[in-house]
């Protein structure tokens, strides 16, 4: 599993008190603490008025390489700004996102091109998120199609075929891995990730539908996610999921992140 960190990001309450504040101890903590717990990328998302924005990813930026050498996934829905500051970062990370949303695919593809730099594509354009699993494989299509052309691997596309809230649609796990088993089978090449958070939205409990939509879409070929990697409950069901699956010889990951006291229970 590759782990995208959610936590430096101002539409947190937490994180949005210290950009305000400037307390760059706090964004050192959860670079810290989120790198400590595994993360492959730390998401950096300003979530401010589009007029502070760049200052503000500017800052965290700063502050997380100052901090720690995990790679960064630069998030914004600003492209132009996107490119601004991939030259800040001191190694190849991800972009996030593109989509098939007009001047998204035009404005990254050809300056990663010469990169190693990776991207992630949401399944969506300028008509939306589209219901029918079907559409999204068009757009899928698309998206490999102009990345072939600019000469990007495919290895380096991380899709998000964007998970709808379960609240309001009964289906949106069902149709979210339907999404990634139509893409998957065309495009085995490419990875899957997703926030975690958002089929929970308005209910109650909230990270019992995350851990199990983490489960569920891993067994389903989602090999990435956009989560808190400081949170034990997360971490176990990462770990247990992961060994299940078959991916964990001996269970060596899921006992160091118990040894290493990653879990909700004390290490004995
Ligand atoms: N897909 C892609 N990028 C994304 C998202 C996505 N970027 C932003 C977002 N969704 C993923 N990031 C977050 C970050 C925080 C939360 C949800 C998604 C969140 N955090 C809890 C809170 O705010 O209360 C608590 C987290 C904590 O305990 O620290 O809800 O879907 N490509």
């Amino acid at each position: 599993m590759i782990i995208i960190g959610e936590k430096i990001n101002g539409f947190i309450p937490k994180t949005l008190a210290a950009i305000q504040e400037k307390d760059a101890d706090y964004i050192r903590s959860i670079a810290k603490g989120q790198t400590e717990g595994g993360a492959d990328y730390l998401d950096i998302c300003a979530g401010v008025a589009p007029e502070l924005e760049r200052e503000t990813m500017q800052w965290l930026i700063d502050i997380t390489q100052e901090t720690v050498d995990t790679p960064l996934c630069l998030d914004s829905s600003d492209p132009q700004l996107l490119m601004e500051l991939m030259p800040l970062a001191h190694k190849p990370g991800l972009i996030n996102s593109v989509s098939k949303e007009e001047g998204k695919t035009e404005a990254v593809f050809p300056v990663i091109a010469g990169s190693d730099w990776g991207v992630i594509a949401l399944t969506c354009d300028n008509n939306g998120i589209p219901d029918d699993p079907k559409i999204k494989l068009e757009i899928a299509r698309k998206i490999v199609a102009e990345a072939d052309e600019a000469g990007i691997k495919r290895e380096r596309i991380f899709f998000d075929p964007l998970v709808t809230t379960l609240a309001t649609k009964q289906d949106s796990l069902l149709n979210f891995t339907e999404g990634i088993a139509r893409i998957r089978a065309e495009f085995p090449e490419v990875h899957f990730t997703s926030g975690l958070s958002n089929i929970s939205f308005g209910m109650p409990y909230r990270k019992a539908i995350n851990m199990q939509f983490l489960c569920l879409a891993m067994a389903a070929g989602m090999d990435s996610a956009i989560m808190d990697p400081m949170s034990p409950d997360m971490q176990a069901t990462l770990k247990a999921t992961d060994a299940l699956l078959g991916n964990d010889e001996y269970c060596m990951d899921y006992l160091t992140a118990y040894r290493e006291g990653l879990f909700p229970v004390k290490p004995a």
